[in-house]
Parts: C-alpha cells; sequence; structure tokens
C-alpha cells in the first residue's frame, strides 16, 4: 500500500512590518513610556520565549498541554471531523499535534509572520503526520486573516492556545474575536485557551520564575535596540519588573531604571527618573464568564469549556 504523499504548501503575504524604529522613538517619547510587546520577538527573544515556556513557574503551557492531552476526544467528538483547522500565530505547531489525531482535520492552516520558521515547522508537521495537509500562510494575524486559495472548502475552526488573546487589550481582543468569526462564518467554530484570574502570588511568581529567564527576555528588548537602532542602554542600570494589576485584571511587565540617568536612541536622548519604568506587555486573565461574554459580543456561543482542577486555565469551544 502506497501512503498518501505529504502535502504541505507556503503561501507568503508579505506581511508589512510595523517600524521598529519610529515605534521606539514615538513610546520612548510618551509621557508613559511603552514599546509594545510584539518587539520581544526576534531571534534572541524567541529562543528566551521557548525557554520561558520549560519554566516550572509559568504554569501555562504545561496545565494547557495536560488539557489537551486529557481532553482530545471530548473536544474532538464537538468539533467533528474533517473540518479546516486554522492557527494564527502557530509558532512551532506544537500543541496542535495533541489534538491531531483525534481531530483528523480536512487541511491545517498555520499563520506566522515569521516566514522561515513558519516554512520549517510547517514541513516537520507535515512529515510527522503524512495523512495531513497542510496550508502554511505567513501573515500577521493582528492586521489579516487570508486563506490559501487551496484550503479545501469545508467547515472552519481556529484554534488559538498558549492565551495569546491576553496580550490584547480588551476592545481589540474583542475586534480579533469578530474578525475571526468573519472567517469562520455561520457553523464555523473557535478552540481558544485562555489564562485565568487567580491569585496574585501565583501570577507574579510565573512572570518573575528563579532562573531569571523572564528577566533576560524583557530586558533584550534594550539589547535589541541597542544592537538595531544605536542604543546606549546600560543593561546593568535597568531592572525587570512583573507585577500582577487587579484593577485592570493583567500582569504588567516594565522596564525599571535603577539611576536617573540619559539613553541615547538614534541619535536622540531620553530621561529616566529614578524608579522610572518603560511599559513593554500586559498579559489579561479572564474569569470564564468574562470571556465568555467577550466571545459572545463578538459573535460567538460557547458550546463548552475546560478547565483543570485548580482552575488555572481555560479551553473554551465557541460557534458561530
Ligand atoms: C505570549 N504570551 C501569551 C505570553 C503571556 O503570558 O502573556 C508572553 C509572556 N510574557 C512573559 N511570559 C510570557
Amino acid at each position: 500500500i502506497c501512503p498518501k504523499a505529504t502535502k504541505v504548501s507556503f503561501h507568503d503575504y508579505q506581511p508589512e512590518l510595523d517600524n521598529f524604529r519610529q515605534t521606539v522613538l514615538h513610546g520612548l517619547a510618551h509621557e508613559h513610556k511603552q514599546i509594545p510587546p510584539k518587539f520581544f520577538y526576534d531571534k534572541r527573544g524567541s529562543q528566551l520565549f521557548e525557554a520561558i515556556l520549560e519554566q516550572p513557574e509559568y504554569y501555562v503551557p504545561h496545565v494547557e498541554k495536560q488539557l489537551y492531552r486529557d481532553y482530545a476526544t471530548e473536544m474532538a467528538a464537538l468539533i467533528g471531523e474533517n473540518a479546516v483547522l486554522i492557527e494564527p500565530g502557530s509558532g512551532s505547531c506544537e500543541k496542535v499535534q495533541l489534538l491531531l489525531d483525534a481531530l483528523r482535520p480536512a487541511a491545517y492552516v498555520p499563520m506566522d509572520i515569521s516566514g522561515d520558521f513558519l516554512r520549517q515547522s510547517a514541513a516537520t508537521l507535515g512529515a510527522a503526520f503524512p495523512w495531513l495537509q497542510v496550508h502554511a500562510a505567513c501573515l500577521d494575524f493582528t492586521r489579516e486573516l487570508h486563506l490559501p486559495q487551496n484550503v479545501p472548502a469545508g467547515r472552519r475552526v481556529v484554534f488559538i492556545p498558549g492565551s495569546s488573546l491576553g496580550n490584547f487589550d480588551v476592545p481589540e481582543a474583542q475586534h480579533f474575536l469578530f474578525n475571526i468569526a468573519q472567517l469562520v462564518g455561520k457553523g464555523g467554530g473557535l478552540l481558544i485557551g485562555v489564562d485565568r484570574k487567580k491569585a496574585k502570588a501565583v501570577l507574579e511568581t510565573a512572570y518573575n520564575d528563579a532562573a531569571g529567564v523572564t528577566a533576560a527576555f524583557n530586558l533584550n528588548l534594550l539589547i535589541r535596540i541597542n544592537n538595531e537602532l544605536e542604543g546606549t542602554f546600560d543593561l546593568d542600570q535597568f531592572a525587570h519588573y512583573a507585577c500582577y494589576n487587579a484593577a485592570m485584571g493583567r500582569i504588567e511587565m516594565h522596564l525599571t531604571s535603577l539611576q536617573e540617568q540619559q539613553v541615547q536612541v538614534s541619535g536622540k536622548t531620553f530621561h529616566f527618573a529614578r524608579g522610572e519604568r518603560i511599559h513593554t506587555e500586559n498579559s489579561y486573565k479572564y474569569h470564564p464568564e468574562e470571556f465568555i461574554t467577550l466571545a459572545t459580543a463578538a459573535g460567538f456561543k460557547c458550546e463548552q469549556h475546560w478547565t483543570d482542577a485548580a482552575n488555572l486555565f481555560g479551553i473554551y469551544y465557541c460557534t458561530v
């Protein structure tokens, strides 16, 4: 018997990259200095993020993966076979592998902004699952969601693991979910992993791991500015700071200036007071009812949700 040939295709939508220099100069000139988290992910930043995923304190991937292992069959029964499974921000395509055998989708569409990484992950996945059609789309999913033309017709289901939704502010998160509802259309679905609100100490420990990997990830932004934007940040004079802002329901990451100092970036001078911070990331946490309200406002109906015994993390299956 001849095994079915591996089917992997790659579609480059040539995502326009945000201008790093302009964004940093603008963000540092702001009254509350800020740089958006998408700039964490240069090569070293992506490697450090992979290392964060291995830290015991950062419970998110460990708990979420166990939920897929425990409930893959139940999830597949709800989603049904032969769906077109679409994953925005697919990265290493690791989590989807826990679902593929149970789900048996007609095609898998990983979407990522990093073309080389996407090409490699799609090829590796295609080799591991020779029966699966893989149609990779290189794009910035925060701006556009295109489906390659050779994707088969059929019910569309979007998969968003990792609590990526948490890095959007709440109105942006609702807008993003609305765009997903449009993409999947009537009868389509969304399987999404979202981190839950919980004790401040648990959250703060998760973003302040003992090995200092999250700190290195945050500080790498300054190394990136030094290397790419002629920056003069002294890494010893800034510190990682992560705290849970309960009023906003989010972990905030900042870089704190340890003394009064001036820093040059691209020939411009920025003044830092002692203790002044650059806000680098928000990671919103949702109670199940809060997430369900958000998804409902975006046009979804929540069919089922799963959580672990400690109520750390939620996975939701919603339909349009
Ligand atoms: C990618 N994102 C969902 C992570 C989070 O938890 O918000 C990024 C991260 N930042 C520090 N640790 C992990």
